[in-house]
């Protein structure tokens, strides 16, 4: 089941998990979520007043620690595996005050009480009355604060009912600023529509989080690059922003780097879910409104096998 969703996920790993090939299923197993969860690295993203540093987790996850560089304060984004959480807050030397919790999917909530009982007094924010431990449930444009950081809630409800996207900036800062998209906003893919409508992901991807500034930096909640990009390469065949992209994210992940993150204003141009006004996948979707052309990708995709190369 692991050494499948190894071979089988959205950046391969190859060489790590043949040299197995001969051991029995269970070693293979072993070995290769060993492999894969010791090849993917950690990276910092450096800023003068915000730090993200990204946290590989279970196959293909994403948390993130998020520093105020001004007050040392911290938050982390969907602690599923918190002994890794409490290693990176020593390592940086922050003192960790705040969970925030894209959604309830065990993928990306499930260590909050863990993660509480190792750091006791924390705030848990989230969404949805479904996620464990938390302590403040938060809707559209409710602010918080991490240390000098402004956190702004953005309600994007369809992936689950609940789910909220954290955007984080700093008053007066030159920087761009950030957001967290859970399984909202994927880099060139979205999630699936497990309890909402194409209206709901139109309204979330185009209105809600297309209106941010166009250099905010896209943290998302899986390591799902270069398959998203494959299905795009399918929707966009004459796409040269997405051959390009694709290239770029095979080699990044052949090195266990990852592709996160992206920007707002590049998932515009090879996102096939952030470009359903654009005439060449409207015409793709058979579709003339960007709601259906959204509906029937979002179908296709969900049956979509996704090729080797
Ligand atoms: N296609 C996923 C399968 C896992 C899955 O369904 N993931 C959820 C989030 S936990 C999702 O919304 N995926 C979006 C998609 O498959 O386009 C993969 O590449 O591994
Ligand atoms: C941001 O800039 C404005 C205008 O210069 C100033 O009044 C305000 O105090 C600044 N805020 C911070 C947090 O520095
Ligand atoms: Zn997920």
């Amino acid at each position: 089941m692991l050494f499948k969703s190894l071979v089988g996920s959205a950046c391969t790993l190859l060489g790590a998990a043949t040299a197995f090939k001969f051991a029995p299923v269970e070693v293979q197993a072993q070995a290769a979520a060993l492999l894969h969860s010791a090849v993917r690295k950690s990276s910092l993203v450096e800023q003068a007043n915000m730090r993200i540093e990204l946290l590989p987790a279970l196959s293909d996850n994403y948390m993130y620690l998020l520093i105020d560089v001004d007050s040392r304060e911290a938050a982390i984004v969907d602690p599923v595996e918190p002994i890794k959480v409490v290693e990176a807050v020593r390592k940086h030397g922050v003192k960790l005050t705040t969970i925030l919790t894209t959604h309830h999917h065990w993928d990306h909530a499930s260590g909050n009480e863990k993660m509480v009982k190792l750091m006791p007094g924390l705030r848990v924010y989230g969404g949805d009355d479904r996620i464990d431990a938390i302590t403040k449930k938060v809707s559209h444009s409710n602010n918080l604060k991490i240390g000098s950081l402004n956190v702004k809630c953005l309600y994007t409800p369809c992936h689950t009912t609940g789910h909220i996207c954290y955007y984080v900036t700093k008053e007066n800062s030159t920087e761009p600023p950030a957001v967290f998209t859970g399984d909202t906003l994927f880099m060139a893919g979205c999630g699936k529509f497990f309890e909402g409508t194409a209206e709901q992901m139109y309204k979330a991807l185009i209105e809600i989080l297309g209106s941010l500034p166009p250099e905010t930096r896209v943290y998302c909640g899986h390591e799902y690059t270069v398959s998203n990009l494959k299905f795009a390469r399918y929707v966009e065949p004459d796409n040269e922003v997405i051959q390009k992209k694709l290239a770029w994210a095979k080699e990044k992940c052949s090195n266990g780097e990852p592709t996160i993150p992206s920007t707002l204003a590049e998932e515009f141009t090879f996102n096939p879910f952030m470009r359903v006004k654009e005439k060449s996948v409207q015409d793709h979707a058979k579709q003339t409104n960007p709601v259906e052309t959204m509906r029937s990708l979002r179908k296709e995709k969900d049956g979509f096998r996704v090729p080797k190369e």
